[in-house]
């Protein structure tokens, strides 16, 4: 069969002249446009970081040579040294005498681009260049010419082809390869003798070494065929055998090596099962704990009106409400709920969620989709990355609270359809404060939505807590996200916003249309804290005093602190270090959590305290105090 005219594509990736990432295709001419675009995509989304530079390259290819695929067998390895033996055992049945050495070369290879060309019998090193190896390109898979590169590396379907192709080629009689990606432990021995042999284990998760040797015999001399054969020689490969079922120990077996990564560096976590007690604290492991962690800044959880509200939702209306918001799930509760947060936000409507993070993913969802642009603060919650992501529209992150930095990025935006600007309102890991005034003005410049989160503002900032708007004296943003899970002592979230905007929330978010509407304890309990809230504005400044307090006492310490909101942060930095403060100062009785990378970037670890009305003052001076001991 003719294959008609057929063009290679190849991308090639890289980061200070670094390595990132390469991947070559060939198509034919109709599907080479697409092809590049998708590779040059699949360089920029690199799990490696961002690339600075992307060479494409797009050539002919002249007569292609077709080739059977390598019959493919699995070996299961757990351990790197099991996976080494079973490599070795396989690479002298093909041959290979001196498989022992060619195993320690592997192991001790340098980071190259290409592969090393090792004599069999003598070991010598016959690439022209050591620094780079011998490079096979110039293949793909048979049957796949019209169709997309998949958008991420595809380990399998990449290394069956390469080998198939290695193992064609003149005087190579083995392979051996492990991949340089840290968390791919899978490698693989080939040759035309005993087919392709992946091995489930050939090194330690986590560790980006790998490397490639190709074995020859014969070609010492004259390796010059051989180079011709695997740089230029174009190849496709034909039956390419689907991969089998991994057995099953292996399947959880890699992901007990997911577990043991994060055990490993200091990222594990569990939940500690915690009894309510009196006020802010807690019964712990037995034993009586202040909790400086609780998001329930008002104190309004343990409040006995607030409690009193839920037992009696639940009694008129039922433990669950058996439905959705719009089958069968919205009850009188649900309306009064939404009037009440209208109201007290000074907006024409509100939406109400089963959580704050529904709230966020489903109103970013809704609003913005593809060929939209979100602009999205660095430090955003990830409630709102989720959000974000899940919209399908293109995504800028400024850098933190940078009003420049978003106004820059704006003025690039005048060709998208919809233009969003999403923030905290208060981040949760700083507690520092959007500066919003200016965020609306360059949202009208360049005529661009806002939603603001103000989980950690409502009940905190502004005179009588309504948040970052009243914080600030300004106008809301159009989209105000709240929660009723903190401040509010409930449970739940909710978005205060336009009768227009409310609308496309309930006809098209996704978090709201499919999920079973808020119980009624949760609405009960917010309708009456949010009364509470109304009624008793001095809690806000009690919080507000309480925090300035605090924070005092960590100064008299010289523990620098600072904070406008409820949530002081002390820096730690190192993971292990900050895990091992928060257990001193649980043996001292105080619940203040380590907070670690994902959810603040690596080395950034940090204690966070979340202080509450209800602490009492001798409680805050001895935390401070705990923490200053603690953390020396
Ligand atoms: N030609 C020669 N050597 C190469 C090439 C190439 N085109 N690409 C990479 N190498 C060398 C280089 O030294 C790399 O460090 C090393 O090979 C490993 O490359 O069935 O992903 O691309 O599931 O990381 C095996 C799949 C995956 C097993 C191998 O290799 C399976 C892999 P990587
Ligand atoms: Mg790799």
């Amino acid at each position: 069969m003719s294959d008609g005219r057929l063009l290679s594509v190849k991308m090639r990736a890289s980061r200070e002249g670094e390595h990132v990432s390469g991947a070559e295709r060939i198509v034919s001419p109709a599907a080479a446009p697409e092809t590049a675009a998708a590779l040059v995509r699949r360089a920029l989304e690199h799990s490696k970081g961002t690339p600075d530079f992307i060479a494409l390259k797009v050539a002919e290819t002249g007569g292609v040579l077709r080739i059977k695929a390598l019959p493919v067998a699995t070996e299961a390895a757990t351990t790197p040294s099991e996976g080494l033996a079973i490599a070795e055992r396989l690479l002298r049945e093909a041959g290979v005498q001196r498989a022992c050495e060619v195993i320690e070369m592997i192991v001790d290879a340098k980071p190259m681009r290409g592969a090393m060309l090792v004599d069999a019998d003598t070991l010598e090193r016959l690439e022209p260049d050591r620094a780079r190896g011998v490079r096979a390109t110039c293949m793909d898979a048979a049957g796949t010419q019209g169709r997309l590169p998949p958008s991420s590396k595809n380990h399998y379907a990449e290394a069956i082809v390469l080998a198939s192709k290695v193992a064609a080629a003149p005087g190579i009689i083995a392979e051996i390869c492990i991949s340089d990606d840290p968390c791919y432990v899978t490698g693989y021995v080939a040759s035309r003798a005993t087919g392709y042999h992946r091995i489930t284990c050939m090194k330690e998760n986590g560790d980006g070494r790998g490397g490639r040797i190709f074995v020859c015999r014969g070609i010492a001399g004259d390796t010059s065929e051989t180079i011709r054969f695997l740089e230029e020689t174009p190849v496709l490969v034909e039956d390419i055998p689907a991969l089998e079922g991994m057995r099953r120990e292996e399947r959880f077996a890699g992901i007990e090596r997911e577990l043991d990564a994060i055990r490993s560096s200091g990222l594990w976590r569990e939940t500690r099962i915690m009894e309510p007690h009196h006020g802010p604290f807690a019964v712990l492991g037995g034993r009586e704990v202040a909790v400086l962690a609780s998001n329930d800044y008002l104190g309004l959880a343990k409040d006995p009106r607030v409690m009193e509200a839920a037992a009696e939702a639940t009694r008129r209306f039922g433990a669950g409400t058996g439905g959705a918001r719009l089958t069968t799930g919205t009850q009188p509760l649900h309306a009064k709920l939404e009037e009440r947060l209208a109201a007290f936000f000074g907006s024409d409507a509100a939406v109400a969620y089963a959580t704050g993070y529904m709230a966020n993913v489903g109103a970013i969802s809704a609003l913005a989709g593809k060929g939209d642009v979100i602009l999205s603060d660095e430090l955003n919650h990830a409630s709102i990355i989720d959000g974000c992501r899940l919209s399908g529209a293109d995504v800028v992150v400024y850098r933190h609270c940078d009003m420049d930095d978003l106004a820059g990025k704006l003025s690039l935006c005048g060709g998208c359809r919809r233009r969003l600007v999403v923030s905290d309102g208060v981040f949760s890991m700083d507690g520092d404060i959007v500066p919003l005034p200016r965020l609306l003005d360059l949202c009208s410049q360049y005529d661009a939505f806002s939603l603001i989160d103000d989980a950690h503002a409502v009940g905190v900032l502004g005179a009588t807590g309504r948040g970052t708007a009243e914080h600030f004296g300004c106008p809301r943003a159009d989209l105000t996200v709240g929660t009723l899970s903190k401040a509010l002592g409930s449970e739940g979230g909710f978005v205060c916003t336009s009768k227009k905007l409310a609308d496309c929330l309930v006809n098209r978010s996704r978090a709201y249309i499919f999920s079973t509407s808020p119980a009624p304890a949760s609405v009960g309990a917010a309708i009456e804290a949010l009364r509470i809230l109304e009624a008793e504005p001095d809690r806000v400044e009690k919080l507000r005093a309480k925090t300035a307090c605090f924070a005092a006492e960590l100064r008299n310490r010289a523990i620098a602190a600072e904070t406008q909101t409820a949530i002081v942060p002390v820096a730690i930095g190192d993971e292990r270090k900050a895990v091992s403060v928060a257990a001193r100062l649980l043996e001292r009785g105080f619940l203040i959590p380590a907070i670690r990378y994902p959810t603040v970037p690596r080395g950034k670890a940090r204690l966070r305290v979340a202080i509450s009305a209800a602490h009492d003052s001798a409680t805050l001076a001895a935390a401070a105090e705990a923490i200053a001991v603690s953390s020396s």
